[in-house]
């Protein structure tokens, strides 16, 4: 039943404020994924190294200068596509934006129509935003999560979080990026099927061909069996590397 403003307490309100259109609040960030990426966990995980190629005219490799560009935080709520939200997570690292005017733009000199980016995981996973997106104030490429370092299972080395779209635009164990010149008819390969082009939370763009509230209920039903198989996943993993 709908309740009237009258009846409403302050944590109702807060709660209704806080949460986007289909999203619930799940407390601590579960490890999660497409479940083929479960049991895939990254080879290289010393320091960051992101490799930036595609319409540039010259390719590099991004390490340890990472470390010189600004430190920053970014405190923002992470909305999984399958309606779980894990709130006020505090990361630090370097914005994508600093990265890409301190070093991409400098060394790489990509083409000044590109305006897509694919990025990659070192697990295999990709997704793609356009570049417009990334360079929003709040997009980050993490090394801390809540004041420690980032742990394997949330993406160490180096992860993406970008805030307003949906979970799957945070690539985890980031070690690729690749710039493109957007033509008509294009169809880029970090793309994939269900994906939206955006996945904006605030739209509900959970995916491209159906309607988000359709896909709220479709993926509900997964997100316990799926968190499971990827925390049993993170504690084998674990256990062999001991
Ligand atoms: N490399 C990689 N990045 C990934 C994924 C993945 O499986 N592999 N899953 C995505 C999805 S669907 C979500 S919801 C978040 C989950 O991040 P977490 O495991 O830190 O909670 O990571 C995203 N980035
Ligand atoms: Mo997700």
């Amino acid at each position: 039943m709908l309740k009237t403003l009258k009846s409403m307490d302050f944590t109702d309100m807060k709660a209704m404020t806080m949460l986007p259109k289909g999203q619930f609040d799940i407390g601590d960030m579960p490890r999660f994924g497409l479940s083929q990426f479960a049991d895939r966990f990254p080879a290289q995980t010393q320091g960051p190294e992101l490799q930036v190629s595609g319409d540039v005219r010259q390719k590099i490799t991004i390490g340890t200068e990472l470390s010189e560009l600004p430190q920053t935080q970014v405190v923002a709520d992470f909305h999984c596509v399958t309606t779980w939200s894990s709130l006020n997570l505090k990361w630090e690292g370097v914005l994508f934006k600093d990265v890409f005017e301190h070093l991409v733009q400098p060394l790489g000199m990509p083409d000044k129509q590109a305006r897509f980016v694919i990025l990659r995981g070192q697990d295999g996973a990709k997704t793609s935003l356009p570049l417009d997106d990334l360079l929003k104030s709040n997009v980050i490429l993490a090394t801390r999560m809540n004041d420690e370092r980032l742990t394997m299972a949330h993406g160490a080395p180096l992860r993406l979080v970008a805030p307003d779209h949906y979970g799957y635009k945070s690539i985890k164990y980031l070690n690729r990026m690749s710039l493109h010149v957007e033509n008509p008819g294009y169809r880029p390969s970090g793309f994939r099927f269900m994906e939206h082009p955006r996945a904006r939370v605030s739209f509900e763009e959970r995916g491209q061909f159906f309607p988000g509230w359709f896909l709220r209920y479709s993926y509900r039903p997964l997100i316990k069996p799926t968190a499971k198989l990827f925390a049993n996943a993170a504690e084998l993993h674990s256990g062999k590397n001991r």
